[in-house]
């Protein structure tokens, strides 16, 4: 269920974006923080909030960062009584709605540090959506006050 088809649309999409006809992204992004770890740690995560204020589904299909080597997006699946990451394609975003990204939950994965992570530092993002949109933001470092540490 997981492995759905992503990749049909994509050469159209890139077609659409060369040409200069996407309109401008109704998506909105609170509250974006990546969290701090220790040195040495090879992965850390971003959380957010992602609105869609258009009246057209989407979906975040994809992540890039020059932080780590690689971006993925997971979720949390509760698996033999733990809870456990998985990979997923895509974060739906039904119109109107918001998608919570948050710890214990849905997350991009930032898999490969290049380098520390620090409190107060500025991790850049860009995320991808279905839409062929993509959106650019710079989300600081927060240590994990708070959260459960895993
Ligand atoms: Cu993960």
């Amino acid at each position: 269920m997981i492995h759905q088809a992503r990749q049909l649309s994509v050469s159209a999409l890139l077609l659409l974006a060369s040409g200069g006809l996407l309109a401008e992204s109704a998506i909105g992004i609170d509250n974006p923080y990546v969290r701090a770890v220790p040195p040495g740690t090879p992965n850390s995560a971003a959380f957010m909030t992602i609105n869609n204020r258009g009246s057209a589904d989407n979906a975040l299909v994809g992540a890039a960062s020059p932080a780590s080597k690689v971006v993925e997006l997971h979720t949390h699946v509760m698996e033999d009584g733990m809870m456990k990451m998985r990979q997923v394609q895509q974060i739906d975003l039904p119109a109107g709605k918001a998608a919570v990204l948050e710890p214990g939950g849905l997350h991009i994965m930032l898999i490969g540090l290049k380098g520390n992570l620090k409190p107060g530092e500025q991790v850049d993002l860009t995320l991808k959506f279905a839409d062929g949109a993509e959106q650019k933001l710079s989300a600081p470092v927060k240590s994990p006050m708070g959260m459960k540490m895993r």
